[in-house]
């Protein structure tokens, strides 16, 4: 009998390409999606007919204890989450019922409901925040440096505890920034992939980004979807980090991808202070040995041809949708 997933988050970034990467290995698939006046399907309108979507929200206790009803998952993975850092500065406590009780909710359900499932949690590298070593491992100290990160850490530490507590088998997944063509317009890898590209298309002049000094450790979202499928196929539950062990900065970034466009970022780029972030994780660099070791997992995208893809797709985008 094929398996059964529950993805929480299936509009989003990863739960598209996680919803994907288990159709193709033979998965019953369900989304979990909350209601709207717009639909936000963009990013799963191609396998629409192939999976079933349930409709729920983390914060109410009760549609999740009912998608798991429904659905019977052999395996759920928790991706839902308010995931844009600056937004938890202006929604702090709203952040903290999505990103950090919402977890604690699901659990409950889980336990409730379906307690022999296996349970994935989208733990974040924001989580070290002011990094106390480099590079980072399972075991590396938490520092958050905003709401987000903190509830982040909740998540975390919850899903580690009801492991322990009630011998759940409940993973967390420290990920490292992973991006991809379906990555939000508002993080700053595709700002400046689409940047970049309208510009080239004279569709813009200027592009106004924050910190060009950060760094960060980026991927491509489909190898680290893989990550989490891994992490509940092995025999144990356990947590791990998943990164690439480079990191970048956001200039280098933007280097890149104006390149790729045969320009020279400098003539187009202005910092808004306004951008600048209250508190800032500075540098980020991720130590995958045990998800290799233990796991077998690799990234197999470098940096260089991941911002490529970006661009090109951005590209694509708009020159399909004309003037
Ligand atoms: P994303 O594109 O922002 O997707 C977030 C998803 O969560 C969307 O499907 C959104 O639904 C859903 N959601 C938000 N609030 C919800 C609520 N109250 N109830 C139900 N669903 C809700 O994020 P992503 O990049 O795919 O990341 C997936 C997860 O990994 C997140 O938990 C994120 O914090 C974490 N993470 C991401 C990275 C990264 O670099 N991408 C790294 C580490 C950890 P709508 O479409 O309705 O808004
Ligand atoms: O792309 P970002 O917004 O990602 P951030 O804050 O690192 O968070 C992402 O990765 C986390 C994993 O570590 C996830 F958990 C989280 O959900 C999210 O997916 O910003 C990256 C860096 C920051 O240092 C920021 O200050 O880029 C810098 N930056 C500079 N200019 C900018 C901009 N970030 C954004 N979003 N927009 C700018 O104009």
């Amino acid at each position: 009998m094929a398996k059964r997933a529950l993805i929480t988050g299936i509009t989003g970034q990863d739960g598209s390409y996680l919803a994907e990467f288990l159709l193709n290995r033979g998965y019953e698939v369900f989304g979990m999606t909350r209601r709207s006046s717009t639909n936000s399907f963009d990013r799963i309108s191609h396998i629409i007919d192939r999976i079933t979507l349930l409709s729920g929200d983390l914060l109410d206790e009760h549609s999740l204890a009912t998608a798991i009803r429904e659905s019977q998952p052999d395996e759920i993975y928790n991706l839902a989450a308010q995931s844009f850092v600056p937004t938890s500065w202006a929604q702090p406590v709203l952040t903290a019922e999505f990103t950090a009780v919402g977890v604690s909710r699901l659990l409950e359900a889980m336990r409730a409901v379906k307690p022999d499932a296996r349970f994935y949690q989208a733990s974040s590298s924001e989580m070290f925040g002011k990094v106390q070593e480099t590079p980072q491992t399972e075991r590396t100290p938490f520092y958050p440096r905003s709401p987000y990160g903190v509830s982040k850490v909740f998540g975390h530490w919850i899903t580690v505890n009801y492991r322990e507590s009630y011998g759940l088998f409940a993973c967390s997944g420290i990920l490292f920034n992973h991006e991809s063509e379906r990555r939000g317009l508002e993080f700053v890898s595709r700002k400046v992939t689409d940047g970049a590209a309208r510009i080239k298309l004279g569709r813009a002049t200027r592009l106004a980004l924050g910190n060009l000094d950060a760094q960060r450790d980026w991927g491509y979202a489909p190898d680290y979807v893989r990550a989490m499928w891994l992490m509940l196929q092995h025999e144990t539950p356990d947590d791990y980090v998943v990164a690439t062990g480079v990191t970048r900065t956001v200039r280098e970034l933007v280097a890149v991808a104006f390149e790729h466009v045969g320009l020279n970022w400098e003539k187009y780029v202005d910092v808004d202070p306004k951008l600048i972030r209250p508190a800032e994780v500075d540098v980020l660099v991720g130590d995958a040995s045990k998800a290799r070791r233990v796991l077998g997992w690799q990234p197999t995208v470098s940096f260089e041809a991941m911002i490529g893809k970006m661009v090109e797709a951005d590209l694509a985008r708009y020159t399909r949708n004309g003037p």
